[in-house]
């Protein structure tokens, strides 16, 4: 089995760019024979399967597409489209996965992650982060108007743009990292949401980070019988 794994493309309407390079991504011979991984932030906000933007639209149809080929489609939701769980998914023939998803290749533990979750050093998302997760916070949200949804969605991306910025400086807790990778007897960490392109070697295995996408530029994870291998994609 060979695999592709992408995060933090962060799709939305406000970037065309971004999301043509995308779709090129996935016409592309490499994701059109493997199986794919979306890890994260694929979306740059989802409100609710109610709301469901254009450009994500146009994903569901290469993932149907894609299914009646017979190739899965795998979507671990970030901290940007935690909300995208359900309806959406089924419709676009994603099949939903948790995180951490350890991905068995070879007998190899593979240990998949958005990556936020281990990001112990952004302190005040780490104090929101149980919140925005609960699930009576989450019911209480989706019972409101669209319009407010919505409004609470603009809200909460003009506060993290500042935030985006130094997102680049951060990331994963070491320590974190390694105690995720022994429980999971994994040597592999493989995880987006820092927005920075690296491998990294340590006592307890390697880390692989996926960068986001922009309008000239993303990157995936490729595994196959050899070794994963990081590569850019523009
Ligand atoms: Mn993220």
């Amino acid at each position: 089995m060979s695999v592709v794994i992408t995060s933090d493309v962060h799709l939305s309407e406000a970037a065309p760019d971004t999301a043509s390079l995308f779709f090129s991504f996935l016409e592309s011979d490499v994701v059109a024979q493997n199986e794919l991984f979306l890890l994260g932030d694929i979306f740059d906000r989802w409100v609710g399967d109610d709301c469901v933007p254009a450009v994500a639209l146009k994903l569901a149809k290469v993932t149907q597409k894609r299914h009646k080929k017979g190739l899965k489609t795998f979507f671990m939701p970030g901290n940007r489209d935690f909300l995208c769980q359900s309806a959406y998914l089924e419709f676009a023939k994603m099949r939903l996965i948790s995180d951490p998803y350890i991905l068995k290749i070879n007998d190899v533990n593979y240990c998949l992650s958005h990556g936020d979750a281990l990001c112990l050093s952004d302190v005040p998302y780490m104090k929101a982060r149980p919140f925005l997760r609960s699930k009576f916070i989450q019911a209480a949200f989706l019972s409101l108007p669209k319009m407010i949804r919505h409004q609470i969605g603009n809200q909460l991306r003009e506060n993290s743009r500042g935030s985006n910025k130094s997102l680049k400086n951060l990331d994963i807790d070491p320590l974190a990292a390694q105690k995720l990778c022994l429980k999971h007897h994994s040597n592999h960490l493989i995880h987006g949401h820092i927005h920075t392109l690296k491998q990294v070697k340590h006592t307890w295995g390697i880390q692989y980070v996926l960068s986001d996408w922009s309008p000239v530029q993303g990157s995936y994870l490729h595994i196959d019988e050899a070794k994963p291998t990081l590569h850019r994609y523009s």
